[in-house]
């Protein structure tokens, strides 16, 4: 059993390889290049798109290491029969056509992850209608079959689906990992925020560290 052991906040992040999973948010064109959902919404995406190397160096050390990988992707069927009401009420540009497809729709380009991030073979690609990865997915039930018990979380935004997902995954009772700067949010007031709400109050929620921790632990 390979172990591991990482400094992070609040204390340092113990796992056990075989029990953990990368799980990379929603680092999709819609949130990471312009004229995608994000934008939509008025954000300067630049934010969102600078981490993808560090979340390509994560990746990379993860699939080297063989850990279970999992990439989620926030979006809707086509036909919107998915979309609840109040959703629609506020973001009335799911399911427009941008310069991607349409907007935070299944299948359409925007949609996708970004090529840096491209899943592989065997890795998991979860399709997820709401913030967190747990809604409305089977995301619990894969973990549980493989024995996970800790997740190291990237992606964005991590106010936003990264906070929800890790949410509701320390209720079903996994510990997770979240990296600094393998996540973003478009407002830096946010990510600084996100952070702390994470690591605070003894690991309320769990375990934040930096990449560089990460990487050097795994590649050792
Ligand atoms: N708006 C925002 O910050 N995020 C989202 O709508 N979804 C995700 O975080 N993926």
């Amino acid at each position: 059993m390979s172990k591991y052991q990482v400094e992070a906040k609040p204390f340092t992040f113990d796992f056990e390889l075989k029990k953990t999973a990368l799980v990379i948010v929603d680092m999709q064109r819609d949130f990471c290049e312009f004229g995608g959902f994000g934008e939509a919404l008025g954000n300067d995406i630049t934010p969102t798109k600078s981490i993808i190397p560090t979340v390509r160096k994560i990746l990379d050390a993860a699939r080297e290491a063989d850990m279970f990988i999992v990439h989620t992707r926030e979006g809707h069927r086509p036909d919107m029969s998915d979309v609840p009401k109040a959703k629609m009420r506020r973001f009335n540009s799911i399911g427009e056509v941008g310069p991607m497809g349409r907007i935070l729709i299944r299948g359409e380009y925007g949609h996708d992850i970004v090529d840096e991030l491209k899943p592989l073979k065997g890795e998991v690609v979860l399709d997820k209608p709401g913030k967190g990865a747990f809604y409305q997915t089977d995301l619990h039930s894969i973990l549980q079959n493989k024995q996970i018990e800790s997740l190291i979380v990237c992606g964005v935004t991590t106010h936003v689906c990264v906070h929800t997902t890790i949410r509701e995954a320390n209720d079903r009772g996994y510990e997770c990992l979240m990296i600094e700067d393998g996540t973003a949010a478009f407002d830096p007031r946010d990510q600084e925020a996100a952070i702390r709400m994470i690591n605070q109050q003894n690991g309320i929620f769990g375990w934040t560290t930096t990449s560089d921790k990460l990487l050097k632990i795994l590649k050792k």
